[in-house]
């Protein structure tokens, strides 16, 4: 063998070995707010995936090859959401992203993923349109939409609510949606509103929005917050002598309720597919391998990040990776849609919706709620 020839052979062999190197690692993206406000959310969602990808890859992986994951911190600021994609997707080059955190930071980091033909994938965002970005776009988060008429349907059977006030944030893509979405299951059941009041992120005093609400005497306030202002409403309610239930979203069902409002956290209602009281084996297993990893018990957003990664490692079992990025995205796109599933928050598929236009659009989650009410700082199944 020549000299030129036998570099030759040396390259290729090294091209071999390298190009083999790569397709031994599947590189996901995940943007989650790490700090800030949404950080409790976000650290739960860290924890779920790192939870997920170490049994997944401890188990062989997909196919062989292991799940690597890139977790950034976009500090539930849009702004950095849309940074932390475009680096996760265009300097990274990862297969795909999950989140970010919040659906006002969705709604302005996902259409770079959808232009990218990037597949994006919320396992916290339950505001309307979020999927409707377009074809590229998933979650397994069940809607508000989905959720809030069940948890009004239940406070209305049991705790007899006849008539309730409205709080929530103007100034979010999440709590102005789920305000729509009270607002039209109230009309569906045909309860009327004492009164409609707002607060904005960041607010710390709410007095006079509830001594507004109080001078009205609902059976109920219908909260449209994330925690850290809906935390502090409880305590405040529940300080001017307003004892009636609190009937929050999605934003309200997380376990720093309890830290924010202490003893005063009691009779707050939510829905969820996920509860810690749900005793199937996959979700026994899950908060068995929780406890264990963490030292600490799981929530809702743990749950639904940790189901998502199994998803995904579901879809990709059926897809034969390239290597050729580009290809790879839209093989994984294509092989979502038809994943069924059963993990932590119970039986799940997808279902695609339509974007503005009418034309088929992203995918959201079919799952079915479980109602909740708080007590003694735990969320307890509503029968
Ligand atoms: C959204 C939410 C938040 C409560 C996520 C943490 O549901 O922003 O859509």
């Amino acid at each position: 063998m020549n000299r030129a020839l036998s570099r030759s052979v040396v390259a290729i062999a090294a091209l071999g070995a390298a190009s083999f190197a790569q397709a031994a690692d599947i590189k996901i993206g995940v943007a989650a707010a790490l700090t800030g406000g949404a950080g409790q959310y976000g650290n739960a969602i860290r924890n779920g995936f790192q939870l997920a990808v170490e049994e997944i890859n401890a188990a062989g992986g997909v196919n062989g090859d292991k799940i690597v994951l890139q977790i950034e911190d976009e500090q539930g600021k849009k702004e950095e959401a849309i940074n932390v994609f475009k680096k996760l997707i265009f300097q990274d080059r990862v297969l795909m992203v999950f989140g970010p955190t919040l659906s006002n930071s969705a709604q302005a980091a996902h259409p770079i993923a959808q232009a990218a033909k990037t597949p994006a994938f919320g396992t916290s965002n339950t505001a309307d349109g979020i999927t409707s970005i377009g074809n590229f776009v998933f979650r397994n988060s069940v809607t508000e939409a989905d959720v809030l008429p069940a948890t009004i349907k239940k406070a209305v059977e049991v705790a007899g609510v006849k008539k309730v006030a409205v709080l929530y944030g103007n100034d979010d893509v999440f709590t102005k949606s789920g305000y729509d979405n009270f607002k039209k299951a109230l009309e569906d059941l045909k309860i009327p509103v004492t009164t409609t009041e707002t607060f904005a992120k960041g607010d710390v005093d709410f007095k006079a929005q509830l001594t507004k609400i109080k001078a009205t005497n609902p059976d109920a306030i219908v909260l449209s917050a994330l925690v850290a202002e809906g935390g502090p409403v409880m305590v405040a309610a529940r300080q001017l002598g307003i004892e009636v239930p609190i009937i929050g979203g999605n934003g309200m069902n997380s376990p720093r309720v309890f830290e924010l409002a202490k003893d005063r956290s009691d009779n707050l209602w939510v829905g969820s597919p996920w509860s810690s009281n749900n005793d199937t084996p996959a979700n026994t297993k899950f908060i068995a391998a929780y406890k264990a990893k963490y030292n600490a018990a799981p929530d809702q957003f743990a749950a639904q990040a940790y189901d998502a990664l199994y998803i995904v490692s579901t879809a990709l079992k059926g897809v034969k990776l390239t290597n050729k990025l580009e290809a790879d995205r839209l093989a994984l796109r294509d092989a979502l849609p038809a994943v069924k599933y059963t993990g932590a928050t119970g039986a799940f598929q997808f279902a695609q919706v339509k974007d503005k236009a009418g034309k088929p659009a992203g995918y959201d989650a079919v799952q079915t709620p479980i109602v909740m009410v708080t007590r003694g700082n735990a969320y307890v199944i509503q029968k």
